[in-house]
């Protein structure tokens, strides 16, 4: 018998490396290598006939919703198919015909399972059967969804207290298996609904709630088109939200001027091939941005300041520069930041930025003259300890010009999963809405609990600290996506039970409570039948518009279930149909849902209906300049400090970010081609005064280590790669470097973990 292993949270790096190729990086995104990356992962995992049908329905008005990122699709979707190369690597990832079954489990044990690395896992292929692993045992083994269900009410009825429950949610949710957990959440008893968003967005819904009045962005696609400044600051479009380019091209066509605030030189941004169109395939391409601010890691709210503070010396001199009109009528607390504009010294500023005087001039300039302005941001903004402030500051950029509340101009948070501002609009949060709470008890007849709930970090220490002993997952891969691995590892550890609705093996399936759970569901490309009626879902997209999705591909097993239908299972079978909710009934007919969700979610109407075709907008305030939720029914103009590192001399400032191979904890492949890296993703970008003041060598083997608290953690063996950043500065891939980020350190009031800004030293592997 195999020796008995501890199940591995898989940080201690490889025995072996890969055969490493860093070559310099590619200068232009998408073209015509972007298609044979499209075909070479779909064809592989899916088949030619799947591959092809799915693709030319993907974001097609009576297609599937891409499960890639939450970028819009346009009112007229290209008809040689809406899609890029990364969104067809999500398809071919969640379409492979490659799958796993209780077989497989019983050939491999948990422990076992757990040595390999999570492009291993994944490449295993879909989970098509619910499975248990019991108390004790170390193979998961074939569960009937009845019995699934039974245990897992079971467990909720035996806890001291429903708040001793968590309720996970990660963004790839539809807004009707949203509304339904939601529900059932609340009808159990808690508000503990972290969500993938606590992790992500969630400084930008603070920022944006109290400077504008609503937590989402105010900008629609067709805003980009005649835009005269776009700045993409803290995002990496390219990779990350491929089909923006097109509407950056656009823009750019209209005479718009971009500007990218990155510490990185990113490759979407310096140069795009726009595959759909014959300049982009025969090779020539489109400049993107026109100018690049290097800024150091979290220095934006020193370099967005000295741009408003030069700003304002222009507008002193003949009131132009500034839309006065709009300041007077529409916010609050103008003439508080000129005079707080005084006791910052431009020179300390300027220093900070770590950008050059001229570049911030060349800024200025164009700043100047345009009012027609957008602001795109991901997580480059959010996930640093100031995150909030740091968008908040941005937030003024756009008011003291009045690019709010106008055509092609106003505030764009670039949404991560395709569904994840859906899923707030619908309920998932752990927060305490008052006015959502009375419309349930109003139209779904019971009594929502009102003591408010734990986000990500709060449950991870409730676990941790054993207050908490069940942990249910919507989706998502929570250990290695949270920060603080090994603190992770062991808050689900400690649990009694962890479930997971899950398409694909990830390491949360692994490193459990004493008993686990894997409940399989379909994935967006599926057809989801019941009773011979072909149901569909909503999504809602990163600019508010929510619309259809109708999978077309065979369900990868008949023993998988949707989401809707197993958390309605679950509903009846907890309250043994004894409930005002008619949970069964609700999780197989999603039209039900839908009645609901448009009588209790807020803007939603006539959902089944208007979500046809290019579906519907939900109501934004911001859009029409309607203040009048906020203080004086104004627009907040806000005072933001600097950000206070104290980094010591021998530490560098470390961004943990995306590969050009993965989606978030899912990783697709081993290259990161726009960075020139090939075949290895424990590597770390330095620059090249870093490297020699360590007296570092390209490819060198190091260790990583952050202290916080008097507490070292450690994330090993990583390869140096000379790379085009500020010195100061490095970026290593997530989820690899997760075990660095301090669970205890995250943005103020909106909690996210400090992901992007974390302090570490390097040592040589001996
Ligand atoms: N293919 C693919 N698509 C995805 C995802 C994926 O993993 N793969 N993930 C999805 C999800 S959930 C999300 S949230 C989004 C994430 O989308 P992004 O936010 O674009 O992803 P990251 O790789 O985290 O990149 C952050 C960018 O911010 C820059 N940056 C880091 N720190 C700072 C800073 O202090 N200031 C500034 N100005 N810039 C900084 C980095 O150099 C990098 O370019 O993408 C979504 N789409
Ligand atoms: N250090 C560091 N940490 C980060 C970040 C970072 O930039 N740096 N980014 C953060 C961000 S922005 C986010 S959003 C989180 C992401 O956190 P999560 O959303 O929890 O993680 P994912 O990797 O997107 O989840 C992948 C898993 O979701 C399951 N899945 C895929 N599709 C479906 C579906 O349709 N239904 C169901 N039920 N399951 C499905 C699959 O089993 C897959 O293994 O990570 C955060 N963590
Ligand atoms: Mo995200």
């Amino acid at each position: 018998m195999k020796k008995k292993i501890e199940r591995n949270v898989n940080h201690r790096g490889p025995v072996k490396f890969q055969e490493l190729e860093f070559k310099d990086p590619v200068t232009h995104a998408a073209g015509k290598l972007g298609i044979r990356e499209t075909v070479k992962h779909t064809f592989k995992e899916m088949g030619v006939v799947d591959s092809m049908r799915a693709l030319f329905t993907i974001n097609q008005q009576d297609g599937f919703d891409c499960p890639s990122c939450a970028w819009p699709d346009p009112e007229h979707p290209s008809k040689i198919g809406e899609y890029c190369e990364n969104g067809a690597k999500a398809l071919a990832d969640e379409a492979t015909h490659s799958h796993i079954d209780a077989a497989f489990f019983q050939k491999y044990s948990v422990e076992e399972l757990s040595e390999l690395s999570d492009f291993q896992l994944n490449k295993f292929g879909r989970l098509i059967e619910p499975l248990v692993l019991r108390e004790g045992s170390i193979h998961y083994e074939s569960i009937s969804w009845q019995d699934a269900f039974e245990l897992i009410s079971e467990e909720l009825r035996g806890l001291d207290s429903p708040n001793e429950a968590i309720f996970y949610t990660s963004g790839r949710s539809s807004n009707e298996a949203a509304f339904l957990y939601g529900m059932f959440v609340r009808a159990y008893g808690t508000n503990n609904m972290p969500d993938c968003s606590n992790m992500c967005h969630e400084s930008s819904g603070v920022a944006l709630d109290e400077t504008l009045g609503i937590g989402k962005g105010s900008t629609k696609l067709e805003d980009f088109y005649e835009a005269e400044v776009v700045i993409i600051a803290g995002q990496n479009p390219g990779t990350n939200h491929p089909r923006m380019l097109s509407a950056l091209e656009k823009c750019k066509e209209n005479g718009g001027y971009i500007i990218a605030i990155n510490p990185l030189e990113e490759t979407g941004l310096v140069n795009f091939k726009n595959p759909k169109n014959i300049k982009g395939l025969l090779g020539s391409g489109e400049d993107i941005a026109d100018l690049h601010l290097a800024v150091n890691i979290n220095q934006d709210i020193p370099l967005v300041k000295l741009i408003l503070k030069r700003l304002a010396e222009k507008d002193a001199l003949d009131h132009t520069v500034f839309d006065h009109e709009f300041l007077e009528e529409y916010t609050q607390g103008y003439s508080e930041l000129i005079e707080d504009f005084k006791s910052f010294d431009e020179k300390e500023l300027l220093a900070l930025t770590g950008v050059s005087n001229e570049k911030i001039n060349q800024a200025v300039e164009v700043l100047a003259k345009k009012t027609k302005i957008i602001v795109c941001w991901a997580m480059g903004l959010t996930q640093h300890k100031n995150g909030v402030e740091t968008i908040r500051e941005y937030v003024n950029l756009l008011l003291l010009k009045g690019a709010i509340g106008k055509e092609n101009a106003g505030t764009c948070p670039v949404r991560g999963h395709s569904n994840v501002q859906g899923d707030r609009s619908v309920g998932i949060m752990h927060f305490v809405d008052e006015d959502l709470n009375e419309r349930i008890k109003k139209h779904m007849n019971f009594d929502p609990p009102t003591e408010k709930g734990i986000d990500v970090v709060e449950s991870m220490e409730a676990m941790h600290d054993g207050k908490a002993s069940v942990f249910f997952a919507l989706g998502g891969n929570f250990l290695m996506a949270a920060s603080d691995t090994d603190y992770t590892a062991q808050a689900l550890n400690n649990c009694k039970l962890t479930v997971q609705i899950s398409t694909k093996l990830n390491r949360s399936h692994l490193v459990t409570g004493k008993k686990a759970l894997i409940l399989p569901t379909f994935g967006r490309s599926e057809k989801d039948e019941k009773n011979g009626n072909l149901r569909f879902l909503t999504m809602e997209s990163s600019m508010g518009r929510i619309r259809q999705s109708k999978g077309v591909l065979k369900p990868a097993s008949s023993s998988i279930m949707s989401e809707p239908e197993i958390i309605g299972n679950l509903g009846h079978t907890f309250f043994n149909g004894n409930h005002p909710v008619d949970w069964k009934a609700m999780g197989e007919d999603y039209e039900l849902i839908r009645e609901k969700i448009d009588l209790v979610a807020k803007g939603f109407e006539k959902t089944s209906e208007r979500s046809k075709g290019f579906g519907y907008y939900l109501p934004n305030n911001a859009r029409h300049r309607d203040f009048s939720m906020l203080p004086n029914g104004k627009a907040q103009i806000t005072l933001n400090k600097l950000p206070d590192h104290q980094l010591q001399e021998d530490e560098l400032m470390l961004m943990t970010i995306r590969s050009h191979d993965q989606f978030n904890t899912t990783i697709y492949g081993l290259d990161d081609r726009y960075r020139g890296v090939y075949n290895e993703r424990r590597v770390i970008f330095m620059n090249q005064q870093d490297m020699e003041k360590r007296g570092l060598k390209k490819f060198e083997i190091v260790n990583l280590s952050s202290t916080y608290d008097g507490k070292k953690r450690m994330a090993y063996k990583f390869k140096v790669l000379p790379y085009n950043i500020p010195a100061g500065n490095t970026a290593a891939y997530f989820p690899e470097t997760n075990p660095l980020v301090p669970y205890n350190h995250f943005a103020e009031r909106s909690n996210t973990p400090i992901s992007k800004s974390v302090k570490i030293r390097i040592e040589k592997e001996i």
